[in-house]
């Protein structure tokens, strides 16, 4: 399910690899952790649902979690923190979600037939794509690879009981010495899902279609050129947790990149990619059947960017470097239609026309102190310029900030280090770090953003400071042939900590609003993030595994942070014989001591769930065939997490069957 890996970022070869096979043959570079994403023709890919989402895949990682809203578009956390402080990427690519009220994340315009695998890295690690406190997620482009396989391809389609969700899917390849291309398309269709004990979670019904291809040409031994598209489109998703829906959410994904295998044996790849992202949003309130005043609210956002990475090794010395820059443009609008025609419609910038320009320079390099030790050193700078293009828009936020300028440049700096000592049993590592961000497009420009969590509108503050983290991680891991355990904590002191506070002058826009908070800063917040994996192969074919997650978050006041992770254990045992495979799971979390009640948080109860999967594969000739079927929340345990915004019920007893056919 999911392979923690020693993995040197230095990626020889733009083929397919498996992770193990990277991780072996390069040294310890940096710990990333890496997630496989689940596929047809995949060795490991009968160790999971094949068809689950993209977050059932990413969950596999101690470092990342989902703030849910519904069924669909759960918004990724690293190290226990949400969006505005990691940066996520697609092949490097930077992309903006256009929903105000964060509906989509960037993992939402992906499918799984898109996607080799995710490589995680946090903290200061994590930097290479742009100035994160986090750290950063990277999926990574399915693709053959100049491979000389010819024609492959696989069907493969999927039925969950719990929403009635209806998957279909199918995969076309083919590559030669030169030329490579791979088609996908993928469909999901889901009614609303059932809670566990019964009882319908109604606006939790989505439809997604997600069509994707990439095509290389290689025109000598030493340079090719790789051309990507994804074209995702969901509509009539439901959000149950808030009070809108999402009529259409859109996104056109295109790139194009250039490889160069230098000549210098010092050089090791350089590629250089120019890529553009568009993405469309359109949420409404039409399918609600009481809000106290209907809206449209629309959002945009294109970028616009490249990067040039190039790696090379000289005596005991691994590096990259890397330029990377990008301009987003993010719209959003409001329009309020009162009950009573004879009032006027209100019109709001909700993202006033904001422009973000980013470049950056980042550089890393692992030098081979002795046999055992190997240090690490990463340091990224960035010049990040805030625009205001719309006169209405910078008026509307003038009324808060009558000093505000249409435009603000600052300077990030991202840096860390590490030591890390292995030999054949034991890693261990320690590890700075620095990091700062600027404010994300809501928290510095946003105006009269509903949040659902706590009821209250928030409103921008352009006027703030970068947030600043210091970080401590570290690392101790063990493992032979049988056993493995691994034990991971980092710490964040994050200096002018960014996060909304009620203004008792300022009235809301809307009834029924508790409200109005406007981003500020506290002098500091600290996060503590701590998680073990242990795993144990036995008897032949058995494998017993187990994971434990615990967070803490407190301000300067030593006031819990919202959205924090109380102590959360899951544990699996496995059995492969051959092509059949069996999988029990245990998944239970404490009681949420640790929540914010002045988030609108309350204690989330313990919990406990099991889950079952049952899989085989068939080989007829040339001929791949995977039946899985199993059954989740087996005991219809009605339950929610404490990431379930508004505590909304986690889908009851669901039981599924996939089927993948590969030839
Ligand atoms: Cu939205």
């Amino acid at each position: 399910m999911k392979k923690i890996q020693i993995l040197g970022i230095l990626l020889l070869s733009i083929n397919v690899l498996n992770a193990q096979e990277v991780a072996q043959d390069s040294i310890v570079h940096k710990l990333s952790e890496v997630v496989l994403v689940g596929n047809a023709t995949n060795k490991h890919h009968n160790e999971n649902k094949s068809l689950a989402t993209i977050e059932d895949y990413l969950s596999a990682s101690p470092s990342v979690d989902f703030i849910k809203r519904g069924a669909y578009a759960w918004e990724p956390m690293v190290q226990g923190m949400a969006t505005e402080r990691s940066v996520v990427t697609i092949d490097g690519m930077r992309i903006y979600g256009a929903c105000t009220d964060k509906m989509d994340p960037i993992t939402s315009y992906v499918e799984i037939s898109n996607l080799s695998k995710a490589t995680i890295n946090i903290g200061q690690q994590g930097a290479e794509n742009g100035a994160t406190i986090a750290g950063g997620i990277d999926l990574e482009r399915r693709k053959t690879g100049f491979r000389n396989n010819g024609w492959k391809g696989s069907v493969q389609t999927g039925l969950e009981s719990v929403n009635e969700q209806k998957i279909a899917g199918a995969a076309l390849q083919y590559s030669s010495n030169t030329f490579f291309s791979d088609v996908d398309v993928m469909y999901r269709n889901a009614e609303n899902y059932s809670a566990g004990g019964g009882g319908e979670v109604l606006y939790s019904q989505f439809t997604k279609y997600n069509l994707s291809a990439i095509t290389g040409y290689k025109w000598n031994d030493r340079q090719w050129l790789e051309a990507s598209v994804i074209y995702d489109e969901a509509r009539d998703v439901g959000y149950p947790a808030l009070p809108m829906d999402v009529l259409l959410a859109q996104a056109f994904i295109g790139s194009m990149e250039y490889f160069a295998l230098p000549e210098s044996e010092k050089l090791t790849q350089w590629k250089t990619k120019l890529y553009y992202n568009t993405i469309t949003h359109i949420m409404d309130d039409t399918q609600r059947p009481d809000v106290p005043i209907r809206m449209d609210m629309p959002g945009w956002s294109k970028t616009i960017g490249m990067y040039s990475k190039l790696n090379g090794t000289h005596n005991k010395h691994r590096w990259n470097l890397s330029v990377n820059t990008h301009y987003n443009n993010s719209l959003a609008e409001m329009t309020m239609f009162p009950e009573n025609p004879d009032e006027n419609e209100m019109f709001m910038l909700t993202w006033p026309d904001v422009g973000t320009l980013y470049a950056g320079v980042f550089a890393e390099d692992s030098f081979k102190l002795s046999e055992k030790f190997t240090v690490g050193f990463t340091v990224g700078l960035g010049v990040h310029h805030n625009s205001i293009n719309d006169i209405f828009g910078l008026q509307s936020l003038q009324i808060f900030y009558p000093e505000m300028d249409d435009s603000k440049t600052r300077f990030l700096l991202n840096t860390g280090g590490r030591v890390v000592f292995q030999n054949n049993f034991w890693t261990h590592s320690i590890g700075l770090g620095y990091g700062e961000r600027a404010p994300s497009v809501s928290e510095g420009y946003g105006f009269y953003l509903f949040n659902s969590f706590d009821a209250f509108d928030y409103i921008g503050n352009p006027e703030m400071m970068n947030e600043k983290s210091l970080e401590f991680n570290a690392s101790t891991g063990f493992h032979n042939k049988a056993f493995s355990v691994k034990f991971n904590t980092a710490f964040y002191h994050i200096s002018d900590y960014i996060i909304g506070k009620p203004d008792p002058d300022l009235s809301p826009m809307n009834i029924g609003i508790n409200g109005v908070k406007v981003y500020e800063q506290l002098p500091y917040a600290q996060l503590w993030s701590n998680d073990i994996s242990v795993s144990y192969e036995f008897l032949n074919g058995f494998t017993a595994k187990a994971k434990a997650i615990y967070r803490l978050g407190r301000d300067h006041n030593n006031e819990n942070l919202p959205l924090i992770q109380p102590l959360t254990v899951e544990t699996v045992l496995r059995y492969r014989k051959n092509l059949f495979y069996a999988e029990a799971l245990v998944e239970t979390a404490t009681k949420q001591y640790d929540f914010s009640p002045e988030f609108g948080e309350n204690q989330t109860p313990a919990y406990t769930i099991f889950n079952l999967a049952l899989s085989q594969t068939f080989y007829i000739n040339q001929q791949k065939m995977v039946l899985k079927a199993g059954a989740e929340n087996l005991l219809d345990e009605n339950y929610s997490t404490y990431a379930d915004w508004n505590n909304i019920p986690r889908p009851g007893r669901n039981v599924y069957a996939n089927v993948v056919y590969a030839f």
